[in-house]
């Protein structure tokens, strides 16, 4: 795994010199601020590097990566992880109270398929040189983000049905472009994890089909748990392309290929319609189509409710943080026996060989 071994802008050398000469100039009073100095190697490697990103080539886990690019992927796909693992609480809720056995095996393979994206993912971020337990340690602590919609509590059945067509139809819409991310490992994880995601948004929107075709009692509990979560997963692109501090390095990298706010017009775009087949209203006032725009306008999203969960004061951070800590030390005993088996195995394996 490639380290630094002094900081250097992870810009092309040019630009390196560039925003030199320019921090230089305006720093009269106090002399000229230090000039990294890079190295005929080092630049040689940032121009093969930057090379391959703009042939839409990708970085694997053995080749020379700019310190930004690893540690912006770290920041990344460990979120990314722990959304997963915190996801698959607001959904397990319900595994004891789904209404047929049906709905019951297929909302348990769903989590625990959530589960295993939480496994890819954390594996992708290794591949970086960071180790789970210190992403795991970071998430425990509240040092780590994961999504904002997963401090959100799942009120009724229909919450079940609306997290899989709308939360996982967000996530797809996320995900889809980051199957040509430029790190392997990560582009690799999301082919497999979009196609389970497929299944998953299929099956909420198929058991809303079925309650909006039952009783009115049902499908009122569908408008009221849409009404509840469509805000919360438009907030869920991240905040505004103007106020999203990574989005220029991530669009630099070929890590993001669609700013937040394209993404989420994308997904208002596909939803809308099938709101109308479904025969719910989304809870927008504001929200028609803009012939000029060949798209739909939408209203205001509340970003200071988002900005606010983000910080842990969500109405589930902290029941949703607790659940894993302690999921985590209660299971603590497990991976201390797999680990004194693997050991105990490897010592007579060796003996045998020996
Ligand atoms: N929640 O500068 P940006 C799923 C943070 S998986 C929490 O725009 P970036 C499957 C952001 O990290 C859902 N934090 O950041 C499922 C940054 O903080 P930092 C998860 C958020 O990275 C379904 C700060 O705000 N998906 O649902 C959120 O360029 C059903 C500034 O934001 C992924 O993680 C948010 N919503 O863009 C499971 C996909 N938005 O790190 C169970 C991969 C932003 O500077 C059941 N991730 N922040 O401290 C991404 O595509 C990007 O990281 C974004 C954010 C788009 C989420």
């Amino acid at each position: 795994m490639y380290t630094q071994s002094f900081s250097v802008s992870d810009g092309n050398a040019n630009d390196t010199a560039k925003d030199s000469a320019k921090a230089s100039a305006k720093n009269t009073v106090k002399g000229p601020k230090p000039v990294p100095v890079i190295s005929a190697e080092e630049a040689e490697k940032i121009a093969a590097f930057e090379q391959r990103i703009a042939d839409d080539g990708r970085i694997e886990p053995q080749d020379w990566m700019p310190e930004a690019y690893r540690k912006t992927l770290i920041r990344q796909i460990s979120q990314h992880a722990h959304s997963e693992i915190v996801g698959m609480l607001p959904e397990g809720n319900w595994i004891t109270r789904a209404p047929s056995l049906k709905r019951k095996a297929i909302l348990i393979a769903k989590v625990q398929d959530e589960g295993g994206h939480g496994l890819y993912l954390y594996s992708a971020a290794e591949t970086l040189g960071v180790s789970r337990d210190k992403m795991l340690d970071d998430l425990h602590t509240g040092r780590a983000k994961y999504s904002s919609i997963f401090n959100y509590p799942t009120l009724t059945w229909a919450d079940v049905g609306v997290i899989g067509w709308l939360v996982d139809g967000a996530a797809i819409m996320n995900q889809i472009p980051l199957c040509r991310c430029s790190y392997g490992p990560y582009a690799r994880a999301m082919i497999r994890v979009c196609k389970e995601e497929s299944f998953h948004q299929r099956q909420g929107y198929e058991s809303l089909l079925v309650m909006m075709r039952s009783t009115e009692e049902q499908r009122a509990m569908v408008q009221d748990a849409v009404n509840r979560w469509w805000w919360r997963c438009l907030a869920m692109f991240g905040p505004p392309d103007a106020d999203s501090p990574n989005s220029a390095l991530g669009m630099r990298y070929g890590i993001k290929r669609f700013s937040n706010d394209d993404l989420r017009q994308k997904f208002v775009d596909a939803t809308v319609p099938q709101a109308e087949v479904l025969g719910v209203t989304l809870p927008d006032p504001n929200l028609k189509w803009n012939e000029a725009r060949d798209h739909y306008d939408y209203g205001a999203i509340d970003w200071d409710e988002f900005w606010r969960t983000l910080n842990g004061d969500g109405p589930c951070n902290k029941e949703r943080l607790a659940t894993r800590v302690k999921a985590d030390r209660d299971g603590q005993w497990v991976r201390d026996a797999a680990l004194a088996y693997a050991q105990k195995r490897a010592a007579r394996e060796a003996k045998e060989a020996a």
